[in-house]
């Protein structure tokens, strides 16, 4: 495990008081929404796989706070916070994961698949290194378009050992594409150690592999997410150079809402709790006078009941109609398709 960093001294005086609270408010809403999914998963209102962001709420809000709402996002499948970071309504991100209509995706996508085109989330992906080439792609119709976007992909450590990710890097990188990749560095893929399986535990030197700019950055700490993903997505906005950034931050439970995490050590459990970045930020906004108690529990409580009323919408909504199974499956229709009946012509 990567030792813990440092709470670096971070200076707020430069900066607006209102924003700072606000981090602390999406932040909070991120922390208090997964812990609502996972509450959802063991009353059986959602089902499938489920990957909370717990533990990489300050890495969600710093790399969302240093896009253009017009800037695309690409993620793996750890990705409510993301789209709620991405400005969609919590209702519809709820109603994804309980499998409902007003899902992000009408239902058919569930926690692992949410898309969202008007925000600029194109997903989502079940495919470990799934997302890359896709981000990739992207970023090339943005360049060939003159466009002024970036795309910004999410992966985690384990991601870094696909060989999607290195001819991803390769292409960006000799082709110059407006892409900044973002590993995760939460310390395992599944139950498995960076150490355990990356040759090259330090995974933001890969960079180098691809003449590529490299950055690791503790990725508890929402302004430094922040600035160093502000600093590559505007080079690639402005130069074309494509980047890979690395943040080291904690999963604080299981690989997924099933996973007790047994395979982890008290120590390690420790370490992952004392590093939760939403309670580090609200004592430093407190130590620093941005904020006081009754402020703080005054985000909580009107976070609180926003996720409520999020749960209250997806728990309402419809599920999505069976006729409608194969329509976002396939581009013509198909053999097997469920509104055939026997006999029923194919096509
Ligand atoms: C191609 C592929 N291989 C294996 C899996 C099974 N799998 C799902 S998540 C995961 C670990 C990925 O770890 P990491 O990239 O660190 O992401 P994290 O879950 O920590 O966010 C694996 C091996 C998969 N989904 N896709
Ligand atoms: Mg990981």
């Amino acid at each position: 495990m990567t030792e813990t960093i440092e709470h670096t001294s971070i200076t707020l005086t430069a900066e607006d008081p209102a924003t700072l609270r606000g981090y602390f408010r999406d932040m909070m809403f991120i922390r208090r929404f997964e812990e609502r999914a996972a509450q959802g998963y063991t009353q059986a209102k959602i089902g499938g796989y489920c990957h909370l962001n717990l533990g990489e709420e300050a890495t969600v809000v710093g790399l969302a706070a240093a896009m253009r709402p017009t800037d695309y996002l690409f993620t793996n499948y750890r990705e409510h916070g993301y789209a709620l970071a991405k400005g969609i309504e919590p209702g519809r991100v709820m109603a994804e994961l309980y499998g409902r209509s007003t899902g992000t995706s009408k239902g058919w996508g569930g926690s692992m698949h949410m898309f969202d085109t008007a925000s600029r989330l194109l997903g989502g992906y079940g495919i470990v290194g799934g997302q890359l080439p896709l981000a990739v792609g992207a970023a090339l119709a943005i360049d060939y378009r003159g466009g002024d976007d970036v795309v910004v992909c999410q992966m985690g450590d384990g991601t870094t050992n696909i060989g999607a990710f290195h001819e991803s890097l390769n292409l960006a990188a000799l082709w110059n594409l407006p892409v900044v990749f973002v590993v995760i560095n939460n310390q395992l893929g599944m139950g498995t150690t960076v150490e355990n399986s990356s040759a090259e535990p330090d995974l933001y030197k890969r960079a180098a592999g691809y003449r590529m700019r490299g950055e690791q950055v503790d990725g508890t700490e929402v302004l430094a997410v922040r600035d160093i993903a502000r600093e590559l997505v505007e080079t690639a906005r402005r130069e074309g150079k494509p980047a890979l950034l690395e943040t080291i931050s904690y999963r604080l439970k299981g690989h997924s809402v099933v996973d007790p995490a047994k395979y982890r050590s008290g120590e390690d459990v420790a370490t992952a709790r004392e590093s939760d970045p939403v309670a580090r930020w609200r004592a430093h906004l407190i130590d620093s006078g941005v904020l006081d108690e009754t402020d703080a529990a005054e985000i909580e409580r009107s976070v609180e009941e926003q996720v409520d009323a999020a749960v209250a919408f997806a728990d309402a909504s419809p599920h999505p109609d069976p006729s409608s199974l194969f329509d976002y499956t396939y581009a013509t229709p198909v053999a097997g398709e469920s509104r055939r009946l026997p006999a029923d012509p194919l096509f």
